[in-house]
């Protein structure tokens, strides 16, 4: 018997595998296609144990859609625009282009190491000219259809990393950079922004998808839909002030308005008198995040104006106030306030004195008093104090309001987004050009697609400035306009990078292709992604952005379809030993390197299928990772170790070896189909115990031992490809144990055993029973007690006593 060697088998099969080219997918319209995608790596230096995490399982899943007959893609690249390739390049005087490709490399040795079914063909690496090439074109496409603008307004920018960040990219009640943690502050630039928001309302379709419900929940809320009414308040003066209001029907109920420090009639309505004050005010409020000034339990700071506005539904004259609590980006930066029904206007009232008129009176509750009350109250109810609409039931409050509004030309019927649009400009130089060009007689001018890429030189300084290294280039940003010939000047800034990963699952379709992002026919066949992995992280940026980036390729024509993925699955993340975040300073990382190299690959992949719930992850424990080990190796020596007995079983031995097995395979199938990988390593395992006991009781040799040897081998493939391809031919079955079909149950031989007792009364048959072998005394006397027979024959006769034989009968004595 071979000694198993897990370094030479794997090496070998993965050689094997590449040069007869298995896992090359193509187009084969006679096969149901799937394509599988997993999240694509940052070139970051070398793969962590998170990677394997996420990428082996997904790989186990895509081969065993494989064994089930569908044609699988699951392809492979890098996300190879960034910022840390600009750091290293600052700190250790490197190229972002030499560090970048030196670590695909590298990265790509560790990614051959797992063993997975990647078709390497079809990898891309965004910061290629051949890709970034059309992440530019589909800039240019957006432009052309209005979905991309050019903004000078206040932006979130990063002092650690200089530049800008979209709002999906700042994180936390501190708001701070999501790479490398530092707060942000704002900066007035000019800056490029795609209309995500354009799409809002069909973003939070997931109708057509089986996402996970985390997701749904994170996009919905990240979206933010309100719907409410615009009303428009006149000052004194007459400038309009329009408000967003979820709740119309409390109009009545305005004592006063709050404006955000930032907007832009603060000045203008702020009498003499108040401007010191206002000044003051405006100059600390900048200092403050968003979150912290929405808070509801926060105190409330504010200064009044000076002035008034005019409530058009009773006229009644109330004063404007500043303060911190109205966020000047969300729905008009101004709103009316009613403090007997919303909680961060009550505290505000109650602090400067301010009138409270209850205006809703809900059912169930004691008559409302404005002066006494001491907290507002939301609830719908009757409206009350409000003129020509008192009286008006809760439940039709509402719309009642609003079509008024409409009618008097005051107000209108509105649905307000929290989301906003994505900030794409970068001050970096490691990303994708911006395919514009400013001329001073023609303005904003598209870069020809013909002159496609714009190319990124190589020869670039990198001072930490806060200016694009670009910009600093001696003449790269020189050109002559393609409309006029004058002479202007490029875009300086690149694109996020999360703009090169939104479209990257298309790359993967025909990276080789050169006369569009993609082969139209690849495309046909391949699309959807059928099955997406990834992290949970990504729920509020890449998802979204992708999804936005499908739907309006799809209405310019490019893509197909409402969705580009229709199921998403999340893993969870491997936590070091310590119960931590894995990271350097804490010296809790797990390299996987070393660990292929003492167990091998088969191994690694089956422990990190094991050791926890894949969409929880868990600690990671370096004692655990023996018990897998172990399990490899005893599957090695069972079906290769001959028996000193061999194929001289009874037949009950063989009968419950093969029902263990064929239990074993529905439910290894059942799970795999769910991603519940822990459960398949764990099946496996108790299979192989029984194998061990049957094997000892003389089943090796049989025909039903080699059913059970080629069934295991083939459950075992998709998480173990490379032992169970070795021990597959040394059994002498043909190549490759990858091109067999799935197993199929053998339901018949699944069954749970059956016996027949027999139920007798005071000695004599009555009735007969059909029940699982080794069901309970107790059990079986229910079951007996309660068939028709028994029971109307027992009536409500006293039974003296119950006697079981077991598996044989029940005798009820009267
Ligand atoms: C009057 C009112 C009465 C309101 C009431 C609520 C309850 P959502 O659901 O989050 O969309 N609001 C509007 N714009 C704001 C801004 N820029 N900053 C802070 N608050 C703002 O919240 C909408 C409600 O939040 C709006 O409805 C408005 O207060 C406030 F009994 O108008 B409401
Ligand atoms: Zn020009």
């Amino acid at each position: 018997v071979p000694v198993y060697n897990s370094g030479k088998i794997e090496k070998k099969w993965q050689q094997k595998w590449a040069d007869d080219k298995i896992f090359e997918a193509n187009i084969d319209p006679n096969k149901p296609k799937h394509y599988a995608l997993t999240m694509l790596p940052y070139p970051s230096g070398n793969l962590h144990i998170g990677h394997w995490y996420a990428i082996t399982p997904s790989d186990a899943h895509a081969r065993y859609m494989r064994m089930r007959g569908y044609n699988v893609m699951f392809p492979m690249g890098f996300d190879a625009f960034g910022l840390p390739a600009e750091n290293a390049a600052i700190k250790h005087n490197i190229h972002p282009s030499k560090w970048t490709f030196d670590n695909i490399d590298h990265m790509r040795d560790q990614l051959k190491s797992m063993g997975a079914m990647f078709d390497w063909r079809r990898e891309i690496i965004s910061a290629k000219p051949e890709y970034y090439r059309w992440t530019e074109w589909f800039f240019l496409q957006l432009y052309k259809n209005n979905l991309a603008y050019r903004k000078f307004s206040p932006v979130d920018w990063c002092p650690t990393c200089n530049t800008t960040l979209a709002r999906e990219q700042v994180w936390g009640d501190d708001r701070h950079c999501e790479r490398c943690g530092t707060p942000v502050i704002k900066k007035d630039l000019n800056q490029w922004y795609f209309r995500t928001t354009k799409y809002a309302e069909e973003l939070l379709d997931f109708s057509e998808m089986d996402w996970p419900e985390r997701v749904q929940t994170l996009q919905t809320n990240w979206i933010g839909k309100s719907e409410g009414a615009s009303v428009t308040f006149l000052s004194e003066d007459g400038d309009p002030l329009e408000v967003f209001t979820t709740r119309p029907d409390t109009l009545w109920g305005a004592t006063f308005m709050v404006i955000a420090p930032e907007h832009p009639l603060v000045s203008k309505l702020t009498t003499p008198d108040h401007i010191a004050e206002v000044a003051a005010y405006v100059e600390q409020a900048k200092r403050q995040s968003d979150i912290q000034r929405e808070a509801a339990d926060r105190e409330k700071t504010g200064v009044f104006s000076g002035s008034y506005a005019i409530n058009p539904v009773n006229q009644a004259k109330i004063p404007i106030w500043i303060a911190d609590y109205v966020l000047m980006g969300y729905g008009t930066g101004a709103i009316m306030a009613v403090p007997a029904h919303d909680e961060r206007d009550f505290a505000f009232a109650r602090k400067f004195n301010l009138k409270v008129i209850v205006v809703v009176q809900p059912e169930n509750m004691e008559l409302l008093d404005g002066d006494t009350m001491t907290q507002s109250v939301p609830a719908h109810g009757t409206l009350v104090n409000s003129d020509l609409m008192t009286g008006t039931p809760g439940d039709k409050a509402f719309d009642r309001v609003v079509s008024w509004l409409e009618e008097k030309g005051i107000g209108h019927r509105t649905v307000n987004y929290r989301l906003r649009d994505w900030l794409i400009s970068r001050q970096r130089y490691w990303g994708a050009p911006i395919p514009m060009i400013y001329c001073p007689n023609c303005g904003v001018v598209p870069v020809p697609e013909k002159d496609l890429p714009v190319l990124l030189p190589e020869d670039v300084e990198w001072k930490p400035t806060g200016e694009s290294p670009l910009k600093l280039h001696p003449t790269w940003k020189k050109v002559t306009c393609p409309c006029c010939g004058a002479d202007a000047e490029r875009e300086t800034d690149t694109m996020d990078t999360f703009m090169c990963s939104s479209w990257y699952h298309l790359g993967y379709l025909s990276p080789y292709f050169n006369t569009w992002p993609f082969d139209q026919k690849e495309y046909d066949y391949w699309m959807p992604v059928d099955i997406y992995t990834g992290g949970i992280e990504h729920a509020t940026m890449h998802l979204i952005y992708t999804r936005f980036f499908h739907k309006a390729g799809r209405d310019m024509g490019i893509m197909k379809g409402k969705e580009p993925m229709l199921m998403l699955r999340n893993q969870g993340s491997v936590l070091g030993e310590d119960n931590e975040k894995m990271s350097k300073s804490r010296g809790n990382v797990v390299d996987p390197d070393k660990l292929v190299a003492q167990y091998g690959a088969d191994t690694v992949r089956a422990y990190l299928m094991f050791f926890a719930r894949w969409e929880l992850g868990a600690p990671w424990n370096s004692s655990g990772i023996e018990g897998s080990s172990r399990w490899i190796r005893r599957v090695w020596s069972l079906f290769l170790e001959p028996a000193d007995r061999q194929n001289c079983a009874n037949e009950d031995t063989l009968r419950i070896m093969r029902r263990k097995l064929h239990q074993t395979l529905k439910a290894v199938t059942r799970d795999l189909e769910n991603f519940q990988f822990n459960t398949v390593i764990s099946g496996l395992m108790e299979l192989l115990n029984e194998l061990m006991k049957a094997k000892q009781n003389g089943a090796f040799g049989s025909k039903e031992w080699n059913e059970a040897a080629n069934i295991y081998l083939r459950m075992m493939a998709p998480v173990t490809p490379h032992i169970s391809e070795e021990i597959w031919s040394l059994l002498g079955y043909p190549y490759s144990i990858h091109n067999q079909l799935w197993p199929e149950v053998d339901e018949e031989a699944a069954k749970e055993e059956e016996i027949t007792l027999v139920i007798q009364i005071n000695g004599k048959v009555r009735d007969r029973i059909t029940v699982p072998a080794d069901i309970s005394d107790e059990d079986a006397k229910t079951i007996a007690l309660a068939t028709e027979q028994i029971h109307s024959a027992v009536q409500n006769k006293e039974i003296k006593k119950i006697i079981v034989v077991p598996k044989k009968l029940i005798n009820i004595v009267l």
